[in-house]
């Protein structure tokens, strides 16, 4: 089982989307073990896109990211990064398919709706950056697991 860490980013939030996009998850089979609202502080914001700290667009992009409260989700199942990703769309969302959060609800690069992880050992890190273990409830026995996991 992998996790993912999924971030409803502040336009979401802004426009009311984040049951429309808990939902997605939820109908697709992955397995909510966390989730709760923040402010992401600058100092969380910046670590979490560390990677991307040289880019021209990261001043913007933590400005953003913590410019209102988001709500974040941990998720586990089977391929839960790349299947999450596909539900999410293309990170450019006016190139994102049509059934994708992106696809649906999204124009630009920087109002691009949610967060993803991007792999599997990014999905423990960033869980870990956002969840203390205490707040996670990864062995919940859910009683559909066997419908959707084999
Ligand atoms: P993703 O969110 O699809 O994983 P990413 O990790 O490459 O995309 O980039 C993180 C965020 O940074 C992305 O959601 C939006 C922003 N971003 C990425 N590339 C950008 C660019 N060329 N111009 C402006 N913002 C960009
Ligand atoms: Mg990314």
């Amino acid at each position: 089982m992998e996790r993912t860490l999924i971030i409803v980013k502040p336009d979401a939030m802004q426009r009311g989307l984040a049951g429309e996009v808990i939902k997605r998850f939820e109908q697709r089979g992955l397995k909510i073990i966390g989730m709760k609202l923040l402010q992401i502080s600058r100092d969380l914001a910046e670590r979490h896109y560390a990677v991307h700290r040289e880019r021209p667009f990261f001043g913007g992009l933590v400005d953003y990211i913590t410019s209102a409260p988001v709500v974040v989700i941990a998720l586990e199942g089977t391929d839960a990064v790349s299947a999450a990703r596909m539900t999410i769309g293309a990170t450019k969302p006016s190139a994102a398919a049509a059934g994708t959060i992106r696809g649906d609800y999204g124009l630009e690069i920087g109002r691009n709706l949610v967060h993803g992880s991007d792999s599997a050992e990014n999905g423990e890190v960033e869980v870990a950056n956002f969840f203390a273990d205490s707040e996670l409830c990864s062995a919940w026995p859910r009683s559909v697991d066997g419908w959707v996991f084999e």
